[in-house]
């Protein structure tokens, strides 16, 4: 007899989910609810808030361009002490609270998430020169057997968002483009972008309004509707290109509400917004 494969939830945790003790200890509970119900879950982190703090804390100033962060070596060290120190410890202390056998690790270690430096780029907003982003890398590989293997030893790997060259030098990349490159090498069943808003709305003032279901076709439509707008049309569209890579579904949703995870796993419409084929 074969064993049921079970199924593969990765999920994106914002630094700010951690500056709220309901959300953070909402979401530790909804991975336990995931976990009991047989699912295996990857949970990769940022830490954008904790990081500013760090920075402000030591005379250093945030400037994100394009949603980056340029990364000096001084800042670099912050972002470290802050994302795999604080961020990382705290969420994996949450986890465990709530029953989940958590493991806290970064992108460096086992070579998990490896990156090459960003060359500089002219970015719309900031002038014709490129700009070079310092410490900050791009994802070129996931090490999926380590997390295969890490899963199949029954933990929960808890990632820092950080990059690593197969030199052993040390990045800070952005966690939204990461989670991604994770679901897709694992051909997760369900990648979560949890956040505090908790879905896309018609109109953020009409709690009514949310979306639930979100398909190919109806995005876009609702690009052209103009209903999503800025910055979440990228952010659609790279959910789309990863359904076409075998991920099956992908859901916004927040997880302050107890049971909201296994809801939206099992595409109940009462949580969040699922895109899905
Ligand atoms: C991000 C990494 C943390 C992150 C940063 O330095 O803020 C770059 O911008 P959130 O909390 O998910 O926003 N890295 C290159 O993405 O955190």
């Amino acid at each position: 007899m074969t064993k049921m494969q079970a199924k593969t939830a990765v999920i994106k945790v914002g630094g700010d989910v951690l500056l709220d003790d309901a959300e953070r200890d909402g979401l530790a509970t909804n991975v336990a609810s995931l976990i009991e119900q047989g699912w295996q879950v990857v949970l990769l982190h940022g830490g954008g808030p904790q990081t500013n703090r760090l920075q402000q804390k030591h005379g250093l100033v945030a400037n994100k361009v394009g949603g980056r962060r340029i990364t000096s070596e001084a800042d670099l060290l912050v972002v470290k002490q802050a994302i795999a120190g604080e961020v990382n410890v705290e969420l994996t202390s949450a986890l465990q609270r709530a029953g989940v056998n958590a493991f806290g690790c970064h992108g460096a270690s086992g070579q998990l998430i490896q990156a090459v430096k960003r060359p500089p780029r002219v970015m719309s907003g900031a002038g014709d020169k490129p700009i070079d982003f310092g410490e900050v890398g791009d994802v070129t590989r996931v090490n999926g057997k380590l997390l295969t293997g890490l899963l199949g030893l029954g933990v929960t790997p808890v990632i820092a968002t950080l990059g690593v060259s197969d030199k052993g030098r040390v990045f800070n990349i952005n966690a939204d483009t990461t989670v991604v490159q994770i679901a897709r090498v694992l051909k997760a069943d369900l990648l979560l972008l949890t956040t505090q808003v908790g879905a896309v709305f018609e109109d953020l003032e009409q709690p009514g309004s949310r979306i639930k279901t979100v398909t190919p076709d109806s995005a876009k439509q609702l690009i052209d509707d103009g209903i999503i707008q800025g910055g979440m049309i990228p952010k659609v569209e790279e959910a789309i290109s990863l359904l076409d890579d075998g991920v099956g579904a992908i859901a916004i949703v927040s997880g302050r509400e107890p049971g909201a995870f296994l809801s939206v796993a099992n595409d109940e419409g009462r949580y969040g917004t699922i895109i899905h084929k």
